[in-house]
């Protein structure tokens, strides 16, 4: 089953929509493999954005999200890396769609509360770079009631 690497930013734990994001994510049918409380040094999360690094907003996008705890998560299921966008919403909140999260909770693009991975094999870099220590397997009950 395909992973995706989702992380609620500093400004959604200090906004209190922690369960919030968590719960549209467990309500979709996606299985919870992975999460922790995090507080990242500026080199890790510099690793995190390293395909960003020559961007004008990096400098300021690495010191946003060192500003306070995130909660780095694990999210697996059918097709979970680009569903998981999709409830993200767009980059830029204004571009959001309401019924995502960025479209229902976020405004400017340098506070939209939430990253998700965007291609499978991002996904496979950032969830070694977030749990080294691996993650979780098990059964899920509902998984005969998700999925025929
Ligand atoms: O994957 P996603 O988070 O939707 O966007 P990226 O292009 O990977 O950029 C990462 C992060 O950088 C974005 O969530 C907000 C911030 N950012 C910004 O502050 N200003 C921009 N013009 C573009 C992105
Ligand atoms: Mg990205």
């Amino acid at each position: 089953m395909e992973q995706t690497y989702i992380m609620i930013k500093p400004d959604g734990v200090q906004r209190g929509l922690v369960g919030e994001i968590i719960g549209r994510f467990e309500k979709r049918g996606y299985k919870l493999v992975a999460m922790k409380l995090a507080s990242p040094s500026v080199e890790h999360l510099e690793k995190h954005y390293e395909d960003l690094k020559e961007k004008p907003f990096f400098k300021g996008l690495v010191s946003y999200m060192a500003s306070g705890p995130v909660v780095a998560m694990v999210w697996e299921g059918k097709d979970a890396v680009k569903t998981g966008r999709t409830i993200l919403g767009a980059t830029n909140p204004l571009a959001s769609a309401p019924g995502t999260i960025r479209g229902d909770f976020a405004i400017d693009v340098g506070r939209n509360v939430c990253h998700g991975s965007d291609a499978v094999e991002s996904a496979k870099k950032e969830i070694a770079l977030w749990f080294p220590e691996g993650i979780q397997q098990y059964t899920r009950a509902q998984d005969a009631w998700v999925y025929e």
